[in-house]
């Protein structure tokens, strides 16, 4: 190391950081370093942008800051658990904030899904559930059930597994040929013509459920592990589960005892107006994957919540010794417990579950006010959850969509787009006001839009 010789002060604006370095996840990277975007600071329903404006979010981040941005018990929280305990060994060694932390979750979660295995994403958490579905037919003595089944235009994260199961062609064909084999996919439930304009769940499409009947026709019964849904589709556009089509899953999945994970990376903690969307739809499945809103992602952690069932036969009955052969350095890492907790008093001291459930009306109303709007072709909404999907533009699909959270953006609001689709999703603690300046902008946007 070379010793600072200088005596200069540090010059009171720091250049620029080069943008070259850093390759952005999901990102069109030349693009967005010719022209790039970057936010420096957020505070409850606000962003601010490097340039000093402010920037409502529509979408709470990527529909994770359910409480809005550096609530501060949170920050709190944080800053002194990093002072107090930075890390702790996790495995065979333990820190009681971890204890705790799932014991909060298991609370919340529905039915006798009280188990609770801490990761660091939602894509470590659908691995993991992924896992402990094939462990458990091992630990049943069903070692042949290794199928697993998802859906079209599902996202469960870039994992290997999530891949694998996941549904979103793009997400795929870079990786063609190498994904998990033994995984079928059934079709998806999004249909405009049955279905545009919907106003909460669509009252077409449970019969789509059926296909699973055909895919275990095809396989056998005794070859599938485990069915993989988001019971509100998120990513790939919200996709709203039509009325009794969850319902039918579940039948089909007990009739065959197979099991049934609902992805709730992103309707978990709140967004759809209950704790988890099973307990909204209420249709019980054998495990749900979390992430995100656990934390209010101020940081990063995913959970597995496990039916107790699951657990007794993978732990309680297994040989002495270490049951299952999984884990990460960062399971339930005491700064994402500390978050976590924080983040668990402050929803239920404000009662933003009960909030979003009493938002949704009005927020039905005002997203609704973009039907017959410029190039829209279908709005659709559920809990604190909105999507208006426009006419593609010529054959370059999502470039539309693109234009739309562009002009948002200039104009102060944060939108994001899944293809054509325009998804809104902000933090529960978003007013009356503030859902009319996000409807706005976008009504405003959709006839500046070619
Ligand atoms: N499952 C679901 C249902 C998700 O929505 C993941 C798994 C993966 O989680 P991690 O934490 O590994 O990213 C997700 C994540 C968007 C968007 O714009 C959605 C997600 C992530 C980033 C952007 O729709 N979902
Ligand atoms: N526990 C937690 C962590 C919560 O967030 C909530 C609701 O926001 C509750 C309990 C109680 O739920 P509710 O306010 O809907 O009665």
């Amino acid at each position: 190391m070379t010793a600072r010789t200088t005596t200069s002060p540090v010059p009171p604006q720091s250049p620029a950081p080069s943008l070259a370095e850093h390759w952005m996840p999901f990102t069109a990277n030349r693009a967005f370093k010719q022209a790039p975007r970057l936010l420096v600071s957020a505070k409850d329903m606000h962003y601010v942008a490097a340039d000093g404006r402010r920037v409502l979010d529509g979408t709470a981040g990527m529909w994770c800051v359910n409480a809005g941005h550096a609530r501060e018990p949170i920050v709190r929280a944080v800053a002194e658990q990093a002072a107090t305990l930075d890390y702790a060994p996790g495995f065979q060694m333990g820190h009681p904030l971890a204890f705790e932390l799932a014991h909060r979750v298991a609370r919340l979660a529905p039915g006798d899904l009280k188990r609770v295995f801490f990761t660091n994403s939602g894509s470590e958490a659908v691995d993991t559930a992924l896992k402990i579905a094939l462990a458990y037919w091992k630990a049943r003595g069903e070692p042949g059930r290794v199928r697993f089944v998802g859906r079209q235009r599902g996202y469960h994260g870039v994992g290997f597994g999530g891949t694998s199961v996941g549904g979103i062609d793009a997400n795929r064909r870079q990786f063609e040929g190498q994904l998990l084999p033994n995984v079928d996919h059934l079709p998806h439930t999004h249909d405009l013509e049955h279905n545009a304009f919907s106003r909460g769940q669509p009252a077409w499409g449970a019969e789509l459920a059926d296909t699973l009947d055909a895919v275990i026709a095809a396989r056998g019964a005794h070859t599938i592990a485990a069915v993989i849904v988001e019971p509100m589709a998120g990513s790939t556009g919200v996709l709203v589960p039509p009325v009794g089509y969850l319902e039918r899953l579940r039948e089909l999945c007990t009739r065959h005892d197979i099991l049934l994970i609902f992805d709730e990376v992103i309707t978990g903690f709140g967004r759809l107006g209950a704790p988890f969307a099973a307990q909204y739809f209420g249709v019980l499945p054998d495990m749900i994957t979390v992430a995100k809103g656990i934390t209010n992602a101020a940081v990063p952690m995913g959970a597995v919540l496990v039916h107790t069932r699951i657990h007794e036969a993978v732990v309680e009955t297994a040989p002495p010794g270490i049951e299952l052969f999984h884990g990460y350095t960062y399971s339930g890492h005491p700064l994402a417990c500390a978050a976590g907790l924080a983040t668990l008093d402050v929803y239920e001291r404000e009662g933003l579950f009960a909030r979003a459930a009493d938002l949704a009306p009005y927020w039905e109303e005002a997203v609704h006010r973009l039907d017959g709007a410029p190039h829209v072709v279908d709005v659709r909404n559920i809990g604190l959850v909105g999507a208006v999907e426009v006419a593609p533009r010529d054959a370059r699909p999502g470039a539309r969509a693109f234009d739309v959270f562009l002009d948002c953006l200039e104009h102060g609001v944060l939108v994001r787009m899944a293809g054509d689709t325009i998804a809104i999703s902000p933090p529960l603690i978003v007013s009356t006001a503030q859902i009319d300046e996000i409807v706005t902008a976008i009504a405003a946007a959709l006839q500046r839009v070619a």
